[in-house]
């Protein structure tokens, strides 16, 4: 099993688009990880489990509406009813593979037309990632792979601001890889950006997001 000396689990996110790969590109970067003994397991925001995550669910799906702000604040409520467990998970020593995280929160809100500043604003305290990777590809490609499915943001138009939302918000912590080169060559590239974030978490504390 690979050694992180009873280490801190790392955080790492992955964000992008609708129809990026996301969530392949995930599962099977969890069995890399897995595969090498390595403590890890796989999340997703939204977690749909929850009662918070089931009316986002339905919003999704347009099975009900709800005010921008009131959705906003629920897709936030779903990361802070997960904070503790995640925390617990991660100094645990076992490192989360993310399928979305504050970011969708801030890009897919920003993009519907609501200020930056007051969508920040409940994000701030939950974890901070140690790493994100942005799943880089054209909102036109995306759509073309298979079509979106019918749930609310699965819109070009959408999408295209929802990019450039996440484009102002790239940090430090940022990564981005190209999402249109072949499936198993953006799997390289991850399983060496979550190799070395691994051990290089080690010696970092756990933080808040500040924004
Ligand atoms: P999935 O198709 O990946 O389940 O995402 N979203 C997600 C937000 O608007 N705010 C958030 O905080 C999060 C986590 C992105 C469902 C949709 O929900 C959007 C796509």
């Amino acid at each position: 099993r690979m050694e992180n000396g009873g280490g801190r689990g790392a955080l790492i996110v992955l964000e992008g688009l609708d129809r990026s790969g996301k969530t392949s590109q995930c599962a099977r970067l969890l069995s890399f990880l897995q595969g090498k003994g390595c403590l890890a397991e796989a999340w997703r925001f939204p977690d749909r489990e929850t009662s918070v995550g089931k009316m986002i669910s339905a919003y999704l799906a347009n099975e009900s509406q709800l005010d921008d702000r009131t959705i906003h604040l629920l897709f936030s409520a779903n990361r802070w009813e997960k904070r503790n467990l995640m925390e617990s998970k991660l100094l645990g020593g076992t490192t989360l593979v993310v399928d979305r995280y504050s970011y969708s929160g801030l890009a897919f809100s920003a993009a519907k037309g609501l200020e930056i500043e007051w969508c920040k604003a409940p994000e701030v305290g939950l974890l901070a990632p140690d790493l994100v990777i942005y799943l880089d590809v054209q909102p036109e490609k995306a759509a073309e792979r298979g079509g979106y499915g019918g749930e609310r943001y699965e819109r070009v138009e959408f999408q295209k601001r929802v990019a450039e939302h996440y484009h102002s918000l790239r940090d430090s912590t940022w990564k981005v890889v190209d999402g249109s080169l072949p499936m198993e060559t953006v799997q390289e590239q991850l399983r060496e950006l979550a190799m070395n974030c691994i051990s290089e978490c080690q010696g970092k504390q756990l933080t808040n997001l500040t924004w």
